[in-house]
């Protein structure tokens, strides 16, 4: 298997994570996305339509694009996706949420700062938002892990490595975690599971 995928982008190291958490071996080929790679006729044509990693290549050479995708699909038969129908289905609701009421508020201020962008009045405006829906989101999480470990059932699933990458850097983006003690305590407990990978290697 190759990983098609940038070394600071979140939703690759969803999939780097989970390979991790897995202990499977794969191929990595990092682009530069801030440089427009994904976006040159060869990526689009063979790789990803949608000019963006992460795409999984699998041994016959079928691409695999989205992280959600991904990630259901490395998770199949390992205990990173529950059997049961219901369990599954609230695995794609955490993913799902992840993607829609998360994802943008918590990686747009963080990206905004790695490229250095000028902070405009429409900006400063647009953070606010940002910012206000963000905090919604994480308040939403930290009530769901008010009496539980992790997001569903009894033990680590592919929603927590979904929901677990964006919150983690939120604070390179100017969140303040302080008053999300139990996310805190949960953002920890991934940190410490045999086969964690940080999202950059150390040093
Ligand atoms: N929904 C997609 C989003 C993928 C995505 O936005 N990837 C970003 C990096 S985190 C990217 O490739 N950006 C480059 C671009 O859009 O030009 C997923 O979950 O995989």
């Amino acid at each position: 298997m190759r990983l098609h995928s940038a070394p600071k982008s979140g939703n690759s190291y969803k999939v780097r994570l989970l390979l991790g958490l897995l202990d499977t071996e794969y191929e990595i080929v990092n682009y530069d996305t801030k440089g427009g790679e994904t976006h040159a006729p060869e990526y689009l044509e063979n790789v990803n339509p949608d000019g963006k990693v992460p795409v999984l290549e699998l041994e016959d050479g079928t691409m695999l694009p989205e992280s959600g995708a991904i990630l259901l699909y490395l998770a199949e038969g390992t205990p990173y996706l529950p059997e049961e129908k219901l369990e599954r289905a609230q695995v794609w609701r955490w993913m799902f949420f992840e993607q829609y009421s998360l994802l943008l508020y918590l990686s747009r201020p963080r990206l905004w700062r790695m490229l250095g962008v000028e902070i405009t009045a429409q900006r400063r405006a647009e953070l606010e938002q940002l910012f206000e829906q963000g905090y919604r989101a994480l308040g939403v999480m930290e009530r769901h892990l008010s009496d539980r470990e992790f997001f569903v059932g009894d033990r680590p699933t592919v929603a927590d490595v979904a929901l677990y990458v964006y919150p983690h850097v939120s604070p390179e983006g100017g969140y303040d975690l302080e008053g999300f003690p139990k996310v805190r305590a949960w953002l920890e407990r991934i940190a410490a599971l045999p086969g964690y990978v940080p999202l950059m290697p150390p040093g």
